[in-house]
């Protein structure tokens, strides 16, 4: 089998996953990528990097973990066009921006989606096995049940820590809102890696208009309440203007 020597290695329907994306598409690369289903993922990904999490860009040999290491190697390698600021006080701001959406809003997105959404197994099956062959998605769908502990551990989704979560997500799309008034923009006049991170990381709340983060239709119930919820915040439409703007492949 002939594998491709640069490639993303990936999660279908994920925020950090999508970061990766969209950092490789501003740059006009277009990579293959491999599919890895949450929960049976591990034992894989670890064949090729320390630990479980994806996503990870594969250049030339190299094993790049971590969706903020992504940028920053393809900052360095192609750096044009750039999504580092030139001037050093607006990139240190940017740089801080990406690590508190990192660390702070990525995970609490996620969570807040996934406790409401996650009984849905035809559904989950159908996100995250999306290209897969019928056998795989089916018995995907079927094996949910099983999956569920494993990513209820990995993304510490208990029950008590949804209403923080919630919260945390409106807080995060009001930020982008008041904070984009002035530019369009979160750091500067010009698109960095603050607004990719914070529109990819928030584009589960968003349904944005592109193939890799659009939802399937009819959505199951669960995810339509939830997506309802943020339709009409000034955040989710800053995160669709970036995505019409500068997600370009
Ligand atoms: N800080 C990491 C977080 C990545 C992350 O949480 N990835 C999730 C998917 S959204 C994952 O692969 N989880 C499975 C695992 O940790 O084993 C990054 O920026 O890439």
């Amino acid at each position: 089998m002939n594998v491709p020597a640069r490639q993303l290695h990936q999660f279908r329907f994920s925020n950090f996953n999508e970061k990766a994306r969209w950092a490789l598409a501003f740059k006009g690369m277009d990579l293959p990528r491999t599919d890895y289903l949450p929960g049976p993922h591990g034992r894989d990904i670890r064949k090729i990097a320390p630990l479980s999490h994806t996503p990870i860009l594969e250049w030339d040999g190299a094993y790049v973990q971590g969706s903020a290491q992504v940028i920053d190697f393809l900052e360095k390698t192609c750096p044009d066009p750039p999504l580092y600021p030139a001037d050093p006080a607006l990139r240190e701001e940017a740089l801080s921006l990406q690590a508190h959406f990192d660390e702070n809003v990525g995970p609490e997105v996620r969570r807040a989606l996934f406790l409401d959404t996650m009984g849905d197994a035809k559904y989950m099956a159908g996100l995250f096995a999306g290209g897969k062959p019928w056998l795989v998605r089916k018995s995907y769908g079927a094996m949910l049940p099983l999956v569920r502990p494993l990513m209820r551990s990995a993304m510490d989704l208990s029950p008590d820590k949804q209403a923080g979560a919630l919260k945390a997500t409106e807080g995060a799309l009001d930020f982008v809102a008041e904070k984009s008034k002035v530019t369009g923009y979160l750091v500067g006049n010009r698109f960095s890696v603050a607004d990719l991170a914070a529109a990819a990381l928030l584009s589960i709340a968003a349904n944005p208009d592109h193939p890799d983060m659009k939802r399937p239709e009819p959505m199951s119930k669960t995810t339509r309440t939830w997506m309802d919820r943020w339709k009409d915040h000034a955040g989710t439409a800053w995160i669709k203007t970036m995505y019409a703007k500068h997600r370009a492949l």
